[in-house]
C-alpha cells in the first residue's frame, strides 16, 4: 500500500516526544513512540538546557518509533547551541528563561530604537528573543570560540545527520530575519554587532536536511538511508500548519506552556500600533506570516502545580470548574511571569495589587489562572483581527490546551465565538505532514488541512452568551 510512516521529534519545554505518523491517501494516523521530560537545570551560571538528555530521548524515541520514511525535528524557539571551531558544543544551550537578558533590551534600544527595530523584524518584543540573548552574551568567552551558531532543532538535526543549516520559520524568531524579504535583516544585525555569519545557510520547510549517520543508523536499529526533512522546526510554525481550518477566516491558539494567539497573514504589519500591542509576525509555511501575541499560558498553571506538589489536575480543574467565575484576574500577557518559581504568591499578589479578591486555595488560583488565560486567549485575538484587518468566525486551539476542557469553554466564552479545539499533538502532525509533503504523499498547506479536517475529528464550543462580564473583567485590568 501507499501508507507511509514518519518519525517527528517535537520537543517542548516540559516535555519530549516522538511521534510516528502515518499517511496514505485521504488517512493519517498519528501514535506516541516515546515521551521523556524536559527538566532545565540550575547550575551557577543559570538556567540551562540538558540538551544531551534530549538528544539521548531523541535516540530513544527513534529505536522505539522503527523504521520510518523520514525524520523532522521540532522545538521551542529563540534557543541555541554554540559549536567551537571543531564543530563541538560550547556548554549546555541557555534557557530562554534564565535572568541573563534582564535590563539588555534597552541598551539594545540605544543603538537601535525598538521602533526601528520592530519597522526592520516585526518581532514582538520578548526578553528572550535571541537577538537580545546574543546581546547578553556578548563579551563572554563561549561567544568568542563560537564559531557556528545553531537554533535546538538545528542542533539536534546537525547531530542526527552532519549537516548544518538554519530553518527559517525558527530563524524568524531570533529577531534577526526581515519578514518581508524572508532572509536575513543584515542592517540590523550589522549596527548591533552580531556576526550572522555564525548561522549556517537558510533552509526551507521541505527541504533536505541529510540522512542518519551511521553511528545513530547503529545506535537506532534503524537500516539507512533514512533521510532527515527540514520541517517548521519552530514547534509553533508547525502546529499552526495543522489547524484544521477549512478557509481563511480564523484564528488559532496555539496552546501548552505558552498561549500563541493570533492569525495567519500573507503579509506582516509592521505598524506602530501593532508594536504597540506587542504583536509579532513569525514566519510560517509557504510564505506565510504567524500574526500572534505570546500569552504565558499554561505555565501559569504548571509552576503552581509544581509548587503545591503536584496535586491530581482532573481533581483540581474539577474544582476549578466550581469556583464562580472572574472573581479575580491578573494579565497573563504581562512577563513578569516569565522566570519560575513562588507562582501562587506571584499571582496573589497581582490580585492584591489590582484591588481584586486574593484566591486562598488551590482551586480558586486555578480559577483565576484559567479564568486570565481566557480573556487574554480573546483580548489578542480581538486586536489582531482590527491591527490586520482580517475578521475571522471561529477559534481553533490546537496542542495540549485542547485537554483543558474548561479553558477551552471559557476561551469560546470570552471570545464570544466558536472554539474548535483539537488536534492537541498539533505541533507532531505538521512536522509529520511536511515530511510527507515533501515525499509527494499530500499536497499545499491547504491540502494538508483538508486532511487533518477529515482525519482528526475536533471538539466545538459554543460561546455561553454574557461577554458582558468578561469585558467588565478585561476593564479591571486596564483600570478602563
Ligand atoms: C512555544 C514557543 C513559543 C516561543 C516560546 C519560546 O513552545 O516556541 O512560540 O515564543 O516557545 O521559545
Amino acid at each position: 500500500s501507499t501508507v507511509k510512516s514518519y518519525a517527528a521529534v517535537d520537543l517542548g519545554a516540559s516535555s519530549g516526544r516522538v511521534m510516528v505518523g502515518r499517511v496514505g491517501p485521504g488517512s493519517l494516523e498519528l501514535s506516541e513512540a516515546h515521551r521523556f521530560p524536559n527538566r532545565p537545570v540550575r547550575v551557577p551560571e543559570g538556567l540551562r538546557w540538558d540538551v544531551l538528555g534530549l538528544y539521548r530521548g531523541v535516540l530513544d524515541g527513534l529505536r522505539a518509533a522503527g523504521q520510518v520514511a523520514s525524520v523532522g525535528v521540532d522545538s521551542w524557539a529563540v534557543d541555541y547551541g554554540l559549536l567551537d571551531a571543531d564543530g563541538a558544543l560550547l556548554g549546555n544551550p541557555v534557557h530562554y528563561r534564565d535572568a541573563r537578558t534582564e535590563g539588555v533590551a534597552e541598551k539594545v534600544w540605544a543603538t537601535l530604537p525598538a521602533e526601528e527595530l520592530y519597522a526592520a523584524t516585526g518581532l514582538q518584543y520578548a526578553p528572550f528573543n535571541t537577538l537580545y540573548q546574543l546581546a547578553a552574551a556578548r563579551d563572554t568567552a563561549q561567544l568568542a570560540a563560537a564559531r557556528r551558531l545553531l537554533l535546538v532543532p538545528d542542533l539536534l538535526t546537525y547531530w542526527l545527520t552532519g549537516e548544518l543549516g538554519t530553518e527559517l520559520t525558527n530563524a524568524s524568531t531570533t529577531q534577526l530575519v526581515d519578514p518581508r524579504t524572508r532572509d536575513w535583516a543584515h542592517g540590523v544585525a550589522g549596527r548591533l554587532g552580531i556576526d550572522l555569519g555564525l548561522f549556517p545557510p537558510l533552509r526551507l520547510p521541505g527541504d533536505p536536511a541529510g540522512v542518519l549517520r551511521p553511528e545513530v543508523l547503529q545506535e537506532t536499529g534503524l537500516t539507512g538511508p533514512v533521510p532527515v526533512t527540514a520541517v517548521g522546526s519552530h514547534d509553533t510554525a508547525s502546529a499552526v500548519a495543522a489547524v484544521p481550518a477549512t478557509d481563511g477566516r480564523f484564528a488559532y491558539i496555539c496552546t501548552g506552556t505558552w498561549s500563541l494567539a493570533g492569525l495567519e497573514l500573507s503579509a506582516p504589519v509592521l505598524t506602530e500600533e501593532s508594536r504597540a500591542a506587542n504583536f509579532t509576525n513569525e514566519l510560517g509555511l509557504d510564505g506565510t506570516v504567524r500574526y500572534l501575541r505570546n500569552i504565558m499560558g499554561l505555565w501559569l498553571l504548571q509552576e503552581c502545580v509544581r509548587a503545591w506538589g503536584d496535586p491530581d489536575l482532573g481533581e483540581l480543574l474539577r474544582a476549578a470548574a466550581e469556583v464562580p467565575a472572574l472573581r479575580s484576574v491578573v494579565d497573563a500577557g504581562d512577563a513578569a511571569f516569565l522566570a519560575p518559581g513562588r507562582m501562587p504568591e506571584r499571582i496573589a499578589e497581582a490580585c492584591r495589587a489590582s484591588g481584586q479578591p486574593v484566591p486562598s486555595s488551590p482551586a480558586e488560583t486555578t480559577r483565576c489562572i484559567l479564568d486570565s488565560l481566557a480573556l487574554a486567549h480573546h483580548a489578542a485575538v480581538e486586536e489582531a483581527q482590527r491591527l490586520a484587518d482580517h475578521p475571522v468566525d471561529v477559534v481553533h486551539i490546537v496542542g495540549g490546551g485542547t485537554r483543558n476542557t474548561l479553558l477551552c469553554q471559557l476561551t469560546a466564552d470570552a471570545c464570544g465565538l466558536p472554539v474548535v479545539a483539537g488536534p492537541t499533538e498539533a505541533a507532531a502532525l505538521g512536522n509529520v505532514l511536511v515530511q510527507a509533503r515533501a515525499d509527494g504523499l499530500v499536497g499545499d498547506l491547504a491540502g494538508m488541512r483538508d486532511l487533518l479536517a477529515r482525519t482528526q475529528a475536533p471538539t466545538r464550543y459554543e460561546p455561553r452568551g454574557d461577554t458582558a462580564r468578561w469585558r467588565q473583567a478585561a476593564a479591571r485590568l486596564t483600570g478602563r
